[in-house]
């Protein structure tokens, strides 16, 4: 799998998170790194999700740059030419997800600059870097997990403040329109971010749709096609330095403990 690795710089910490920004050196940038499929869906990010219960890490990648991501991410970057020497990773601190809500980072093209992190449960520690932009307006997951956090904000402890981003058209569909995940949850009647053979089902129809029949509503290539304007958009974020390639193996399993 070829992602697109997305630079979400931290703007404020969280009050849980400002034990560990104090392990960091002074003067030091830190970036949630989050591995998309879908660059041209950038514009419409609204939070970035996080899994609660995974431990991440914080690498030092240069002088003053800082990645946060799981440490199996960060071996794989280490391997990719992200850090200096090849296969050195340097790591300063450790951090559950949960510690990280609230905090608010930079979205790199978003129409709403700045987002914050919440928690979504189904974040898979073991594919791409384990943070995870949420576009709400394309993605199922992304959107029912918005919806139930919305509903039980109290019972998730978040603030009410950090879900006040609604989804916003980015790319339009012949079939669905401006908010292609809205509809399919709606479709197939997914209830919950617990629907996970539906969500799956929405999810592969979500990506069929937007890449085959999706014009962009936003950006600089607006008016064109998905399958046009991804490469494009992408090539804009890595040249702007606000993004990376990150590869996976697929399939590959590897097991080692550490
Ligand atoms: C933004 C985005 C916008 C995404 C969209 C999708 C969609 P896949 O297809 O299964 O390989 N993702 C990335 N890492 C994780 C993780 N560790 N756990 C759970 N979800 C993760 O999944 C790749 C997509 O799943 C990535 O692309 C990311 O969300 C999420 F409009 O980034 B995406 C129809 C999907 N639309």
């Amino acid at each position: 799998q070829e992602y697109t690795a997305l630079k979400m710089e931290v703007s404020q910490w969280g009050e849980r998170a400002a034990e560990v920004a104090k392990q960091l050196p002074e003067g030091s940038r830190t970036y949630f790194v989050a591995a998309t499929l879908r660059p041209e869906t950038m514009y419409g990010q609204t939070n970035c999700f996080v899994g609660p219960a995974i431990e991440y890490g914080l690498f030092q990648i240069n002088e003053k740059d800082v990645y946060l991501c799981t440490d199996r991410a960060a071996r794989n970057m280490a391997f990719q030419g992200v850090t200096k020497e090849r296969g050195v990773i340097k790591k300063l601190a450790s951090v559950k997800g949960e510690a990280l809500l609230g905090t608010k980072i930079k979205a790199p093209f978003g129409i709403h600059p700045e987002v914050y992190l919440l928690p979504m449960q189904t974040v898979l520690a073991t594919k791409g870097t384990g943070v995870v932009t949420s576009v709400p307006s394309d993605s199922p997951d992304d959107y029912i997990n918005l919806m139930e956090l919305r509903k039980k904000a109290a019972y998730y402890k978040i603030d009410e403040s950090w879900v006040q981003y609604d989804p916003i058209p980015v790319i339009e569909t012949p079939t669905y329109g401006g908010m292609t995940a809205e509809a399919l949850v709606k479709k197939l009647k997914i209830q919950s971010p617990k629907d996970a053979l539906l969500l799956a089902e929405a999810k592969d129809q979500a990506y069929k749709e937007g890449f085959y029949s999706g014009t962009m509503l936003v950006g600089d290539f607006k008016g064109q096609t998905v399958q046009e304007a991804k490469p494009k958009v992408r090539d804009q974020m890595i040249a702007a330095g606000l993004a990376f390639p990150y590869a996976e193996p697929e399939g590959l399993i590897i097991s080692r403990s550490s």
